[in-house]
């Protein structure tokens, strides 16, 4: 969808880019567009907002505490990350436009249509540890191309992350805010719960050659590898014309923690460690989505040595270590590792 070939509005309005607006206007620059892709994202949208209302009424709607069930990460399901999922697999299904989803509350892909041409990866709520203590959340997600193997859709959905056509995040904060990119660059969108609308509030959203602050959670400390420890230090060395020491800011909730790296640059880092050998983050829903919109806005994303979208997916529930942004800050990083 390319959103550059737009014309300028016939006449100057007192009504705000909606969410389904933008998408359309980005259909009208994609030749060749049927509108399922228009459709899909509209629907992910709806999604979004029927999940916004029972995240703010969590505390009222009793849909705080555990279902009881354990996922397949063996966490124990809270009533709100049940809701997320049921909604995203029903109203994807019902788009008729999603092949299959892959979830990180399902232990397996669900096929959903043998018709529908995209495949749509999500966290439907993460960070859900967060909600009893009203820390912001998330819902993050991508979506593939659907690609029968024989027939048989399961392989669709281990795609590489550079295979990603579209991917968003929404973040249910002081306000509800969605960032997609449709590959021409990332747009925030804010809820307007007034009217029950996305509106552009911030339209090509640039991540900053460098920041001045980290993001990771210094408890693990002990557990990290050498290399991650010396950069850790680097970082918070006294030295003016290298803008050190950074910051340090941990929500502990990816999804805020990503945004405020995007917005204002800096980083972000979930490296492996003795306890995740394999990183704690997930590869197919939290860190391909993230990875392609941190590139999208002129970031980086880094498992440490290789570019997150270029790793090969095994598994639907693959981990990874999961570095994202700055692209100086990255290239810091990267160096770190490999020196
Ligand atoms: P830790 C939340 O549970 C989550 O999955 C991500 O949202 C977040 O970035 C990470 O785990 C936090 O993990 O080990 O620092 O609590």
């Amino acid at each position: 969808m390319n959103h550059d070939s737009l014309s300028p509005p016939a006449f100057p309005s007192v009504v705000g880019t909606t969410l389904e607006a933008h998408i359309m206007a980005g259909m009208r620059g994609a030749p060749g567009a049927t509108g399922e892709f228009a459709s899909l994202l509209n629907a992910i949208g709806l999604a979004v907002r029927i999940i916004h209302t029972r995240v703010r009424a969590a505390g009222l709607a009793d849909m705080l505490g555990y279902t009881g069930e354990t996922n397949v990460q063996g966490e124990r399901v809270q009533k709100l990350d049940a809701f997320a999922n049921e909604v995203l697999c029903t109203v994807l299904e019902r788009s008729g436009r999603c092949a299959m989803v892959a979830s990180e509350e399902l232990e397996q892909a669900h096929v959903l249509s043998e018709t529908g041409k995209y495949i749509v990866c999500f966290d439907p709520l993460d960070g859900s540890s967060n909600i009893d203590v009203n820390i912001s959340i998330g819902t993050i997600f991508c979506v593939l191309r659907a690609q029968s193997a024989g027939g048989r859709l399961y392989e669709g959905a281990l795609q590489p992350g550079n295979k990603i056509v579209a991917a968003g995040y929404a973040v249910y904060g002081s306000a509800t805010t969605l960032s997609l990119s449709t590959g021409h660059g990332v747009h925030g969108f804010t809820l307007d719960p007034s009217v029950g609308e996305f509106f552009l509030s911030h339209s090509n959203i640039r991540c900053p050659e460098r920041g001045n602050t980290y993001s990771i959670n210094e408890g693990n400390f002990a557990r990290w590898d050498d290399r991650v420890k010396k950069w850790n230090a680097f970082l918070k060395t006294e030295d003016k014309e290298r803008g050190l020491p950074y910051g340090h800011r941990y929500v502990g909730s990816l999804v805020a923690d990503a945004h405020r790296t995007l917005m204002k640059g800096g980083i972000f880092a979930y490296p492996a460690d003795k306890k995740s050998p394999a990183g704690k983050l997930r590869l197919l829903y939290e860190a391909n989505p993230m990875a392609y919109l941190f590139e999208q806005a002129g970031g980086a994303a880094t498992n440490g040595t290789d570019r997150i979208l270029d790793i090969e997916p095994k598994g639907l529930h693959d981990r990874t270590p999961l570095i994202l942004g700055s692209k100086e800050d990255v290239k810091t990083y990267r160096d770190f590792m490999l020196g």
